[in-house]
């Protein structure tokens, strides 16, 4: 018994087996115990010899499956060790890096350049009342020219603004009637315009108003010529066209000569040579007056640009949709601006 025990715990292949085998022989129907238990039927004589011997066989097979497990366990972990180790002199794979997408790295430069001319930057609500997106911009209701911002109303009174221009609003009742005002305001606008390759229904704006004394025309042109050469990095044609706003008066729009232009059949600028980056004017006195400014004593002007519109341009995009569509790769190309 004893050398056929030895024998199969020698050869027990993993720590399965080997719970098998004591239960076989020390288990309580093992086979050395049956012997045990089988001693009451021997004479007295006889019972502490075979007591004896059996008993030295237990310890022996106990101390044997004991040392065969401890050198199983040993062989276990070396193959889980074996299985798992990494290689830490492996190079690792680079960490993937995000980017600022290009609209919001355009802001910052429209951001900069203004600043840079004395400008605050000032922010707004983009969940705007009927009153501060049209009615104090000389927008009353019913008034035609509210067709031209196509809206998104939440309840009657409350709309998504369609342009940053609420912001001029809500600035000069900030200011209570004092100058010098000098701030642009960037942010989203929402309209319900029909997507295309210029148009999106969600776009940006970045407003701009200057209220003092003797504030004329030459200046806006002026600081917004400025601002397109600096923002291009080259000095641009641009030119102002007469256009309507309510709540400028003049009001113009400016155009920069097209810098993408591809000739006949140009899709930047419909082969005109030029496109539309921005509208602008000068402040209204009813818009003056209702926000608290003494129209004899102050003028002022005001613009609004489109960013997503100068990034088409400036990175020679074809289509504003692109910014909106979050494909990894397009993105990945304005990784170092
Ligand atoms: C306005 O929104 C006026 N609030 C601008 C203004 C401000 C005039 C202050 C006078 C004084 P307009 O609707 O033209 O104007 O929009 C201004 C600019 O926003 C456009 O020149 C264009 O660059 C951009 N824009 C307009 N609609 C969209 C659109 N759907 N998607 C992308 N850009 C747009």
């Amino acid at each position: 018994l004893e050398k056929k025990a030895e024998t199969a715990i020698r050869e027990a292949a993993d720590l399965d087996q080997l719970k098998d085998l004591r239960v076989k022989y020390l288990g309580k129907k093992g086979e050395l115990t049956t012997i045990l238990r089988g001693m009451k039927d021997l004479s007295p004589e006889e019972r502490p010899v075979v007591g004896g011997l059996a008993n030295e066989i237990r310890t022996g097979l106990e101390r044997w499956i004991g040392n065969k497990e401890e050198e199983l366990k040993k062989a276990a972990l070396t193959t889980r060790l074996e299985a798992e180790a990494l290689d830490v002199t492996l190079p690792a794979a680079p960490p993937s890096l995000g980017a600022v997408h290009p609209i919001s790295a355009v802001i910052e430069q429209i951001e900069d350049i203004f600043i840079g001319m004395g400008f605050e930057v000032a922010e707004g609500p983009e969940v705007e009342s009927d009153y501060y997106n049209f009615e104090a911009l000389n927008l009353p209701k019913e008034h035609p020219a509210r067709d031209m911002q196509d809206s998104f109303y939440i309840t009657p009174e409350i709309l998504l603004r369609t342009h940053t221009s609420p912001v001029q609003v809500r600035t000069m009742e900030a200011k209570e009637g004092q100058v010098p005002v000098k701030i642009i305001c960037p942010g989203k606008v929402y309209r319900r315009d029909d997507d295309d390759a210029t148009h999106s229904h969600q776009f940006h704006q970045v407003e701009g108003l200057v209220i003092d004394r003797g504030i004329a025309m030459s200046e806006l042109h002026g600081i917004l010529a400025g601002f397109a050469e600096k923002m291009f990095g080259m000095k641009l044609e641009t030119r102002l066209r007469p256009s309507y706003f309510p709540f400028t008066e003049p009001s113009v729009e400016m155009d920069i000569s097209c810098i993408q232009c591809g000739g006949e059949g140009c899709r930047m600028c419909k082969n005109t040579g030029w496109i539309e980056i921005l509208g602008a004017g000068m402040v209204h006195p009813r818009v003056l007056e209702g926000a608290g400014y003494d129209s004899e004593r102050y003028t002022g002007f005001a613009f609004g640009m489109g960013p997503d519109r100068i990034a088409l341009l400036k990175y020679g995009i074809d289509d504003i949709r692109h910014f909106y569509t979050n494909d990894v790769k397009f993105l990945r190309q304005f990784q170092s601006l």
